[in-house]
């Protein structure tokens, strides 16, 4: 058996106001009953240091350098690295990054339990678009914010396993835990921000956005045999609601634990990474039932061609 004791820590509404400081000293209350809760390993949401910015609009991209952390950890996040150090907690949270370079990602970390950086992510599917849309009730500009993932999808070695990280849109595309999936991931952990309704159909109810949440998981999950954990910026930021609903869901696909609020909440699972053993030795043995020769659309084309 291997367990690693997940600490899945859900963050309520952060709005525009909010600093940095405020919203790293609920992460480190969130971190503190996590050590309580003995876990090793506490995971929070994509862009889980500010609001969800990509919302709003600025005319000058330069503007929105202001949600961007250009070092990690940095001067408001040291407190919460020097914390999980204390604990001997690993941690994945995910921030807005901007490279010395000067580019700009929606990306994850992952930390080991001494507080190094063992992992780096950047998002590969960005939703949205790049221009203010007069037809949706909300904007939703990582288009115009960030450029797509240049690092793929990669697993990383920590507490005894193989670990993958992906980021929020990402979770609703099957390609995403496949190439982990390849990889041997056992766990992987992604934060999410989503909001309670579709921005383009008024049809799409809360409900059903949360059932589309959880069978893009699950399956992913059972498809794969891995652990999934899945954590949310819930609550409503600046008037505009983001669903909760984080899970962690087994490598059957099963949820296991999941929020019942849309505020600061820890859920916690004992997760044995050698419960994705069987799914990767029988049913999903790659090796063994993958047939790659009728694959190859996957790759060489990105759209849908009907043929004539
Ligand atoms: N932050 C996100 O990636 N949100 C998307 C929304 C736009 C649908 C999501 O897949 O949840």
């Amino acid at each position: 058996m291997r367990n690693v004791r997940v600490g899945a820590a859900q963050l309520g509404a952060i709005q525009k106001a909010d600093s940095r400081e405020d919203v790293v000293a609920r992460m480190i209350g969130l971190l503190d009953q996590a050590a309580a809760e003995k876990c090793n390993l506490v995971v929070y949401p994509e862009l889980a240091l500010t609001t969800f910015f990509p919302r709003w609009y600025h005319e000058n991209n330069v503007e929105a350098d202001q949600w961007f952390e250009s070092e990690m950890p940095g001067p408001a996040t040291q407190p919460l690295f020097d914390r999980a150090n204390e604990h001997g907690i690993a941690l994945s949270f995910g921030f807005a990054e901007l490279t010395p370079e000067g580019e700009h990602y929606n990306t994850s970390i992952l930390v080991d339990p001494d507080s190094n950086i063992v992992g780096t992510y950047r998002k590969v599917h960005l939703p949205g678009h790049v221009e203010y849309d007069t037809e949706r009730t909300h904007q939703h500009l990582e288009k115009r914010y960030f450029l797509p993932g240049n690092l793929g999808l990669p697993v990383f070695r920590m507490l005894d396993g193989v670990f993958g990280m992906c980021i929020c849109n990402d979770r609703r595309w099957p390609e995403t835990y496949r190439v982990m999936g390849l990889q041997g991931v056992e766990m992987i952990t992604l934060g999410f921000n989503t909001p309670a309704t579709n921005s383009l159909s008024r049809n799409e109810k809360p409900e059903q956005r949360i059932f589309h949440h959880k069978l893009s998981l699950q399956a992913g999950a059972y498809q794969n045999s891995t652990w999934v954990v899945a954590v949310a910026k819930a609550g409503v930021e600046d008037g505009f609601p983001l669903f909760g609903a984080s899970c962690i869901v087994d490598p059957s696909g099963e949820i296991v634990a999941e929020t019942k609020t849309e505020e600061d909440e820890l859920i916690v699972a004992d997760c044995d990474l050698d419960a994705t053993k069987f799914g990767k030795e029988t049913i999903f043995n790659f090796a063994q039932h993958r047939r790659t020769e009728h694959y190859g659309l996957i790759t060489s084309q990105t759209g849908v061609v009907v043929p004539d």
